[in-house]
């Protein structure tokens, strides 16, 4: 029995041989409050078609693993409750056990590749907590980016994470971290940080080309393409730097750990700005979107 179940546009675009770029869940059902977080998934798929690539959304619905959702699957799992949040770790328990569990980056990139995906644009990663030589708390994310032949485009980590040491981890785990048209690693809300970003390509012909060198070279893993949240919808460091304070602090008050860091930082955040941080989040993930399909156009043509 086959692994997973396509979508039949997912399906098509197999057979037909052409782009399609995998969506992770996570930010639908712990990243996004509804009804936003649906309507933002279906832009986002709106996104990817207009740029000339399939989306496969990819999640676990009652022990099933689903490449590519159809509306009324995203809509339900946008308002389900009790769903897994699901990492490399809790994967094959969730289907196993005929569980509902949205999959973080490593799951989706578990996912994608099962599936021949190459392919996949997210907001943001998980990463090396501030805090993390106490904690810790080091995301799967990073560990799977240096395992699985996924491309993923994000708008950087957020300054939630302790991003020097998320830099310094992928750097040891050979992960290419390369940032798209600039310099310096983006701050996911800002375009900009006081880092060097590790690699710089401006544009996706060569990611595509990077991307197929790695795998005819034999190495595992993917790569991390950091894309510049659009400079309309940025928030300044600045004004952030309070606000992340404040709700790292509460998180650790609350005795909140695990997995219950990123969404308690990301919801407590976006009270905190009074809704702009899901503004600016919407913005990148689009961003990402479009970048991803051109990136997986390219890499199509290069690799069929
Ligand atoms: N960072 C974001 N938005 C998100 C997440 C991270 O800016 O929605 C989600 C992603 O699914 C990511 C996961 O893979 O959180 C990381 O969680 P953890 O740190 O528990 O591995
Ligand atoms: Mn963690």
């Amino acid at each position: 029995m086959s692994l997973f179940v396509m979508s039949p546009e997912v399906a098509k675009a197999k057979d037909a041989g052409t782009p399609i770029v995998a969506l992770e869940s996570t930010i639908i059902t712990h990243g996004m409050p509804y009804p936003q977080n649906v309507e933002v998934a279906r832009k986002v798929e709106a996104t990817v078609r207009e740029h000339g690539a399939t989306p496969a959304t990819i999640a676990v619905m009652d022990g099933v693993l689903h490449i590519g959702l159809d509306d009324a699957q995203l809509e339900a799992l946008a308002t389900a409750k009790d769903v897994m949040k699901v990492s490399r770790a809790d994967m094959p328990v969730c289907i196993a056990a005929g569980r509902t569990g949205a999959t973080t980056v490593a799951a989706t990139m578990i996912g994608a590749h099962l599936a021949g995906i190459k392919v996949f644009a997210t907001g943001g990663i998980g990463g090396v907590h501030k805090g993390a030589e106490l904690s810790f708390d080091v995301s799967a994310d990073l560990t799977e980016l240096a395992a699985t032949p996924v491309s993923v485009v994000a708008a950087g980590a957020k300054a939630i994470l302790d991003l020097p040491k998320t830099l310094e981890v992928l750097e040891t785990q050979g992960v290419p971290v390369i940032a798209y048209g600039q310099d310096s690693f983006p701050a996911f809300w800002s375009q900009q940080s006081d880092l060097a970003a590790p690699l710089r390509l401006d544009t996706a012909k060569e990611i595509a080309a990077s991307h197929a060198m790695r795998r005819r070279m034999g190495l595992p893993g993917g790569q991390l393409i950091a894309n510049p949240i659009p400079s309309e919808a940025e928030i300044a460091a600045d004004v952030l730097a309070p606000i992340i304070a404040q709700a790292t602090q509460e998180a650790d008050e609350q005795g909140v750990s695990g997995k219950g860091v990123t969404p308690f930082l990301l919801a407590r955040i976006f009270e905190l700005t009074e809704g702009r941080s899901l503004e600016a989040n919407i913005a990148l993930v689009l961003n990402n979107a479009r970048l991803a399909s051109q990136i997986a156009v390219e890499l199509c043509a290069l690799e069929g």
